[in-house]
C-alpha cells in the first residue's frame, strides 16, 4: 500500500512537470524562439511518462497504477488459489487421475470412493456423495468418466455451500470474538490474520492474551500486535477469564470494534479442560451478556478425520458460531469440509451474517481457510473455489 503510494506520488509529479513544461513552451508569445533548454526538458518528460506507461503495461504485477485497469487482487487471488490447488494437490491428482479417459463402470465407482475416504471425506459423506453421482450418471446416460468430474464438482459444491458464510461484526461494540481448538491448530497466528483482514473494514481491533498456559503465547501474540499495530491486554499470572474480561471493558472504554480472544490449546478429550473453556465463556458474558459473539473453532487441516470428533467436542462444549480450516498449504487431504459438512447435513440453514449470534442447532460454517503463515494467507471460505482446488480444476 505505501508502495502504491509513493508509486502515484511520483507519477503525480511527472504529470506536473510534464503540464509545467507544456505551459511554459505553449504561453510564450515567441515559442519558436525558446532557448533549447525548454524544448528538451518537454521531450524528456514526455519521454520518462512514456517509458513508465510502457514498463506498467508489460509488468502489471508491478504497477499499482494499472489496478485502475487489472484489479491487483485478481493477482493476489491467483496466487492464492495456486496455493490452495499445491495443498490439495495430492487429492486432486488422486481423483482427477481417476476421471480420465476411461468409461464409467462399478470399478470406477470403487476407485472414486476409495479415493474419497482416502481424501478424509468420511465414510457416511463418500457414500452419500457416490450414490448421488451413481444416479446422476444413470439418469444423464453418462458413459465417459470425464463427464463425471462436473457432476462430482456440482455435488461438492452443493454439499459445502451451506458452510459458506459472510462476515459483519456490526450490532455489538465490541464485537467479541473466541478463538479455541487443539494444540498447534493455528489459533493465535489465525488471530493475526483476522485483525489484519478486520482493520483493512476500518474497524479497530483489540487482542486479548486468553492463552496463560505458556509464556512464550503471550509474547507471540504481542508480535502479531505490534505487526497489526492493535494494542494486546496480557497479564502475567492472571487467568484467562479475567484476561479476556478486561480486555473487554477496556475495548469498551476505548470505543475499540472488535476484541479477538485467544486461548490456550487443549485436547478436547480432557473434560477439566473443556469445563475451563465453558468458565471462559461464562465470565465474558459477565463484560456483555451477548459476548461472546463469535465463538470460532481452529483446525488443523492435516489432522483428518480427528478434526470431526474435534468439532464435535467443542461444538457441544461451547456452541460453536464458526470454523477456521488453517494449513491447507502443507499435505493436508481437504475432504474433511465434506465430512463436517455432512456432520450438519439437515440442521437448519444458517442465518446469512454470523453477526447476531446463532440459531441452536444451526449449521456451523465455515469462517475461514488458511493458506500459510503470513498476514494475507487467510480468506474467507468460498465452497466453488475450494472444490475446484480440490478436483485439480483452474
Ligand atoms: N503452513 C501453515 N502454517 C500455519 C498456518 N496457520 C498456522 N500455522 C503455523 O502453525 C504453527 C502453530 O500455530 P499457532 O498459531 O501457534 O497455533 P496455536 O493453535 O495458537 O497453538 P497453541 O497456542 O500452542 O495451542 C505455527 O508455526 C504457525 O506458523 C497455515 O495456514 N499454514
Ligand atoms: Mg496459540
Amino acid at each position: 500500500m505505501r508502495k502504491h503510494r509513493a508509486w502515484c506520488a511520483r507519477r503525480a509529479c511527472g504529470w506536473f512537470s510534464l503540464a509545467q513544461c507544456c505551459r511554459s513552451v505553449c504561453c510564450q508569445p515567441f515559442a519558436g524562439i525558446l532557448p533549447a533548454s525548454q524544448y528538451q526538458a518537454l521531450v524528456y518528460c514526455i519521454l520518462i511518462e512514456f517509458s513508465y506507461l510502457t514498463r506498467s503495461i508489460e509488468q502489471s504485477d508491478s504497477a499499482p497504477m494499472l489496478g485502475l485497469f487489472k484489479s491487483p487482487s485478481n493477482d493476489t487471488s491467483t496466487s492464492w488459489f495456486a496455493r490452495l490447488k499445491t495443498g490439495l494437490k495430492n487429492t486432486g491428482s488422486r481423483l482427477g487421475s481417476l476421471l480420465v479417459a476411461r468409461k464409467i463402470d462399478e470399478a470406477l465407482f470403487e476407485e472414486l470412493e476409495s479415493a474419497l475416504l482416502a481424501a478424509d471425506t468420511g465414510v457416511a459423506a463418500s457414500a452419500e456423495l457416490l450414490r448421488k453421482l451413481r444416479d446422476r450418471a444413470s439418469r444423464k446416460k453418462l458413459v465417459a468418466a470425464q463427464e463425471l468430474k462436473a457432476e462430482l464438482h456440482e455435488l461438492l459444491v452443493e454439499a459445502l455451500a451451506p458452510l459458506q458464510t459472510t462476515m459483519e461484526f456490526h450490532g455489538a461494540r465490541p464485537f467479541v470474538i473466541m478463538l479455541a481448538g487443539v494444540n498447534g491448530a493455528g489459533k493465535t497466528t489465525s488471530i493475526g490474520k483476522i485483525a489484519h483482514l478486520i482493520q483493512a473494514q476500518g474497524l479497530s481491533v483489540m487482542l486479548a492474551a486468553g492463552d496463560t498456559f505458556r509464556a512464550a503465547a503471550r509474547e507471540q501474540l504481542a508480535a502479531w500486535g505490534e505487526r497489526n499495530r492493535v494494542s494486546v491486554i496480557s497479564q502475567p499470572g492472571a487467568d484467562a477469564a479475567s484476561v479476556i474480561f478486561d480486555a473487554v471493558q477496556s475495548a469498551r472504554s476505548k470505543n475499540i470494534d472488535v476484541v479477538i480472544a485467544d486461548t490456550a490449546g487443549r485436547l478436547h478429550t480432557q473434560s477439566h479442560l473443556m469445563e475451563e473453556l465453558k468458565k471462559i465463556k461464562r465470565v465474558i458474558a459477565k463484560a456483555d451478556p451477548l459476548a461472546p459473539h463469535a465463538i470460532w473453532l481452529v483446525l488443523d487441516a492435516n489432522t483428518g478425520q480427528n478434526a470431526l470428533s474435534q468439532f464435535k467436542a467443542f461444538n457441544d462444549a461451547l456452541g460453536l458460531t464458526g470454523l477456521i480450516l488453517t494449513k491447507l498449504d502443507g499435505t493436508a487431504k481437504g475432504g474433511v469440509l465434506t465430512a463436517i459438512a455432512q456432520a450438519q447435513a439437515g440442521a437448519p440453514q444458517k442465518q446469512a451474517s454470523i453477526s447476531g449470534g446463532r440459531a441452536a442447532n444451526a449449521v456451523v460454517p465455515v469462517v475461514f481457510i488458511g493458506v500459510g503463515e503470513t498476514m494475507e494467507d487467510l480468506r474467507p471460505f468460498n465452497a466453488n473455489e475450494f472444490v475446484s482446488a480440490l478436483l485439480d480444476q483452474d
